[in-house]
């Protein structure tokens, strides 16, 4: 087997099937990244979402027989959406990150990989191979950074000098032994502008999140979200990319490659109050096939009550209010409660005051005081 005609056949097959930039690393171990995790899991600064075994976090021996190569892609996606949303006045919209703009990027790097891995084998039909993204149980950003795709930067994501911070990364374990490509030099400089941006103080240091306080991850949990961050949240409906639009690597940057990801503005920045009434099909049929669903209605939901709240939509009362009354969840119930009460004016305080008498759940009864105190 030509190792090296190999690898110069993947790369120019990579940009025949939509790969933006592709490269090559070691199956090394990630003994830097091992001590990284630790550190992060004592400080209780991961989010959950990640793969719990540390050891196949690091060692990809213990994801393929005799590893010999990672081979790490990167999709750029869009930074501006191409169709402006046309709202009227008073309509208040909220809106879903980037990444989670079109069709859910799990699909599209996952469609790409397997690509790869068919001509792959067409070339060695007995080559060991496996691909992951996101969800697999390797940091695709630690292996991107040593294939020589971008640098880490001080937001935590991988940036590359081509497209920015705003490319989705995926991996494949493989038993041929490509010639590993170079880390590329980290050319954040003196420059803290995403730890300066960052809402919540999230990014504790260059290069090091404390998961918990990201509204990226706080717009994905289930329960109610803490008190401190509420505010903070604003109308970001899944994700945020506040340490990335402030980054000046992206500036300028916005790049159109890929159809599946052009952002449907009804989608991406979807009315506010039409979201409260949604049926689980309803949502399914609106939402289903974006990055931002994998976790439900419920989060969303949750997340644009505080919307509504953050821009104080009184049209918004009645809706809340139906919410507080005749809603199951209780977190549903509880956000709506406090949100009525961020509004404020005279029928949202009824509201409270009739729901405060026939409340039984205590959480949602902490919510309506919370509610209430807006008043004093
Ligand atoms: C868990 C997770 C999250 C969590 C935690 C994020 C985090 N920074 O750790 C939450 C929910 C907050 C999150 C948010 C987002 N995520 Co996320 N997430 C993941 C996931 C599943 C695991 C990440 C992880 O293991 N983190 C643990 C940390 C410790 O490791 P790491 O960041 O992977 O690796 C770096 C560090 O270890 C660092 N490092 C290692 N040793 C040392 C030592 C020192 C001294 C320093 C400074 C650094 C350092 O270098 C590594 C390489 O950069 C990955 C997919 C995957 N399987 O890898 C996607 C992934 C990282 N997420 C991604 C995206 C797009 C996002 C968001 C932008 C989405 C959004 N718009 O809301 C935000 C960005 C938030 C941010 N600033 O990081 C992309 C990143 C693409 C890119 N260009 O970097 C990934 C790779 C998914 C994908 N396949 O495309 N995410
Ligand atoms: S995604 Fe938002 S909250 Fe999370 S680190 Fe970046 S700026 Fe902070
Ligand atoms: S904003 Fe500045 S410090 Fe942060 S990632 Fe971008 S270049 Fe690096």
């Amino acid at each position: 087997m030509d190792v090296k005609k190999l690898k110069e056949e993947l790369i120019d097959f990579s940009k025949e099937i939509g790969i933006d930039k592709i490269g090559f690393t070691t199956a090394d171990t990630f003994i830097e990244l091992k001590n990284r995790l630790i550190k992060q899991q004592e400080l209780n600064y991961q989010s959950g979402f990640e793969e719990a075994n540390i050891d196949k976090r690091v060692t990809p021996s213990l994801l393929l027989e005799k590893p010999q190569s990672i081979i790490s892609i990167a999709l750029a996606y869009p930074a501006k959406m191409r169709v402006r949303v046309k709202s009227k006045t008073g309509e208040r919209r909220g809106i879903f990150s980037r990444a989670s703009w079109g069709m859910d990027y799990h699909h599209i790097l996952r469609d790409r990989l397997k690509k790869l891995e068919e001509f792959i084998l067409t070339k060695v039909p007995n080559a060991r191979l496996k691909s992951m993204v996101d969800t697999g149980e390797l940091s695709d950003r630690a292996v991107a950074e040593r294939a020589g795709i971008g640098w880490s930067g001080k937001n935590c994501a991988i940036i590359t000098p081509e497209f920015g911070s705003y490319v989705y990364l995926g991996e494949m374990i493989t038993s041929i032994p490509f010639e590993p490509d170079s880390p590329i030099e980290d050319q954040c400089g003196t420059c803290t502008k995403c730890i300066e941006a960052c809402p919540t103080g999230a990014l504790v240091q260059g290069g090091q999140i404390n998961a918990q306080r990201c509204i990226s991850f706080l717009t994905q949990t289930k329960n109610l979200i803490p008190d401190e961050f509420r505010d903070k949240i604003g109308n970001r409906l899944y994700g945020c990319d506040s340490c990335q639009t402030a980054c000046p690597v992206n500036k300028g940057k916005d790049f159109h490659f890929h159809d599946e990801m052009e952002a449907d503005p009804e989608i991406s920045k979807p009315l506010l109050t039409p979201m409260l009434k949604m049926s689980n099909r309803e949502f399914k049929t609106k939402f289903g096939h974006v990055s931002g669903a994998w976790r439900g209605k419920k989060p969303i939901q949750r997340n644009a009550i505080i919307a509504l709240a953050h821009f104080k939509d009184i049209s918004a009362i009645p809706e809340l209010t139906d919410i507080l009354q005749n809603e199951a969840s209780s977190v549903l119930k509880g956000t709506a409660a406090w949100a009525l009460g961020k509004i404020g004016g005279e029928s949202a305080l009824a509201a409270l005051e009739k729901a405060k008498k026939n409340e039984t759940d205590n959480e949602v009864q902490q919510e309506i005081e919370k509610g209430l105190s807006f008043y004093k």
